[in-house]
């Protein structure tokens, strides 16, 4: 039953009358101070969104990721463990902005006509949070709207983003011949676990790598799912996993941290020889790194793992004699230049470049037969099409080498988590492809050399003046612009530069690259001058 009563009654008043709220890349968020209301009226949007579903399960994930300790943050898992549905956005945006209670009901009636949704459906909410002291605050009053809005739910506890992920594809596709696996934590290490271990099978194994879990929930996760597996097949050593002290979560350290300053955690003593790498602080990215002999840090993003994932699944596929499986990267404008430069020409595979956010390349991605998504910053998963899976499965080896390919690509099949970017799966991804080549850092880096890159925020009056084009990569407006934009990177070798308002923060993003150190900072300034 739907009670409007009941969701009007029971609301959580705005902690910010004046605060305005917004659905964007990343669901809300923000400070966790004004986020309680927020969380009633997603439990009520994930409600109408299961009811819309014929009561399938929708996930709610509490996290602000890399963000500092005191935000938060909340979004909505659709049933395939995909984010929220895009035109759903504006209801949730709706729903959040709504002040009293007579407002809340209305805006709940207009999304229940205009989507002609039968109220008497059951609705099956799933829930998790991360590690930030805000979640049990936030997890109550998202139980309260919960239960306003009748819905059967599940709290999952602490859970990385990915897990929730995995869990709400799981629980949909239960019974079905599309099961995706045991709707359980325990469920998610044995099925990780065991495709690394078919993977990797008769081949050494590399030395520790250790991981910063950003002090975040990475941390007790990596550490239950090393018990599934023997350290004889891997071996981790979990760096920076304190969750209980105050004020640790992604303080200078953590995913976001190495990505953006360029260099190691200094809680991390790292020399040369040592393997690492970092995860987010809802551990659903990662990025490695390696310092050389002479004391160099070199950083291994989302870039180079997309072009280490694409070249070793694309050999497979041809060692496997399937090659009518075509393999695909998606980025985003902050790609690399030399990264898109060996993926088309070295590698010889499509790349297409979508605007920023997970969605974005999530969708495109699965225009591929195997799409490899990578954002810059870590983020990123290889998608696999329901007819690639069944030629992998159905597929005949004549040869040994051809039933070792077909073996490998199987358990990448189950390896990689294929609802969303997921630091643990992307971390055991890099480590069998590695395992499998008898690879170091340094060999993977190969591959290509990063042009010098800069990534200046500048702040602005207005940031939604600035609109864009062609994903991202040239400004409609202001009018202008754009030419002289233009103009400044003609002057530079290999010069490349765009401008883009974030979508998580109150801020212009001007990217720019270019032949030398010297000439892309030059290149940076100068196009935030003009943005300024
Ligand atoms: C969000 C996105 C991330 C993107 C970032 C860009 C998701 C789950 N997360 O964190 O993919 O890289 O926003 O932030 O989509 P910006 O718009 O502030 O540059
Ligand atoms: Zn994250």
């Amino acid at each position: 039953t739907f009670d409007t009563s009941a969701i009007k009654n029971n609301i959580i008043a705005h902690e910010k009358s004046e605060f305005v709220y917004t659905y964007g890349t990343a669901g809300f968020r923000s400070n966790a101070d004004v986020l309680g209301s927020v969380m009633y009226k997603v439990a009520i949007l994930a409600a109408l969104r299961s009811k819309k579903l014929n009561g399938a399960t929708i996930g709610v994930m509490i996290t602000a990721s890399h963000n500092p300790e005191e935000d938060n943050g909340v979004k909505l898992v659709d049933p395939r463990g995909e984010m929220l549905e895009q035109s759903w956005e504006v209801y949730a945006t709706k729903l959040a902005n709504a002040k009293d209670g007579d407002s809340l009901v209305q805006v709940v009636q207009d999304v229940i006509a205009q989507n002609k949704i039968d109220v008497e459906t059951p609705a099956n909410v799933i829930y998790a949070y991360d590690t930030r002291p805000s979640c049990p605050h936030l997890v109550k009053c998202l139980e309260l709207g919960l239960k306003a809005a009748g819905a059967q739910s599940t709290n999952f506890g602490l859970k990385t983003t990915p897990m929730l992920h995995y869990l709400v594809r799981c629980i949909n596709t239960a019974g079905t011949s599309d099961a995706y696996g045991e709707p359980t934590e325990e469920g998610y290490y044995t099925k990780l676990t065991s495709a690394f271990s078919a993977a990797v099978k008769g081949k050494p194994r590399l030395s520790t790598l250790h991981v910063d879990c950003a002090n975040g929930v990475g941390a007790p996760k990596l550490r239950e799912m090393t018990k599934h597996i023997s350290s004889d097949v891997l071996s981790v050593d979990v760096v920076n996993e304190d969750i209980t002290t105050l004020g640790q979560l992604n303080k200078n350290c953590g995913a976001d941290y190495v990505k953006t300053q360029q260099r190691a955690p200094p809680s991390i003593s790292i020399k040369a020889g040592d393997r690492c790498c970092s995860f987010d602080g809802d551990a659903d990215r990662i990025v490695f790194y390696y310092v050389t002999e002479d004391g160099t840090f070199r950083l291994l993003d989302g870039d180079k793992i997309a072009g280490l994932a694409a070249l070793f699944i694309a050999e497979l596929v041809q060692e496997a004699g399937i090659d009518s499986i075509k393999v695909g990267v998606v980025q985003t404008a902050y790609a690399n230049g030399s990264s898109t430069n060996y993926l088309t020409k070295v590698l010889n595979v499509p790349v297409s470049c979508v605007s920023t956010g997970v969605k974005h390349l999530h969708h495109e991605a699965e225009k591929y037969d195997v799409g490899v998504y990578f954002e810059a910053n870590g983020h990123g998963t290889v998608l696999f099409s329901p007819d690639a899976l069944n030629i992998i499965k159905t597929a005949e080896a004549k040869t040994p080498a051809q039933k070792q390919a077909i073996t490998q690509l199987a358990a990448l099949t189950d390896l990689i988590n294929q609802t969303v970017g997921d630091a643990i799966s992307d971390m055991l991804l890099v480590e069998a492809i590695l395992t499998s080549r008898q690879w170091s850092f340094e060999e993977w880096d190969q591959a290509y050399t990063d042009l010098p890159n800069r990534l200046v925020k500048v702040v602005v009056s207005d940031r939604h003046i600035f609109k864009t084009t062609n994903a991202e990569r040239q400004l409609v407006e202001p009018a202008g612009l754009q030419a002289e934009i233009d103009a400044l990177v003609a002057k530079y070798s290999n010069g490349r530069s765009f401008v883009r308002a974030s979508g998580t923060e109150d801020a212009v993003r001007v990217y720019a690259e270019a032949a030398t150190r010297a000439e892309t900072d030059d290149l940076a300034f100068k196009v935030a001058q003009l943005v300024y």
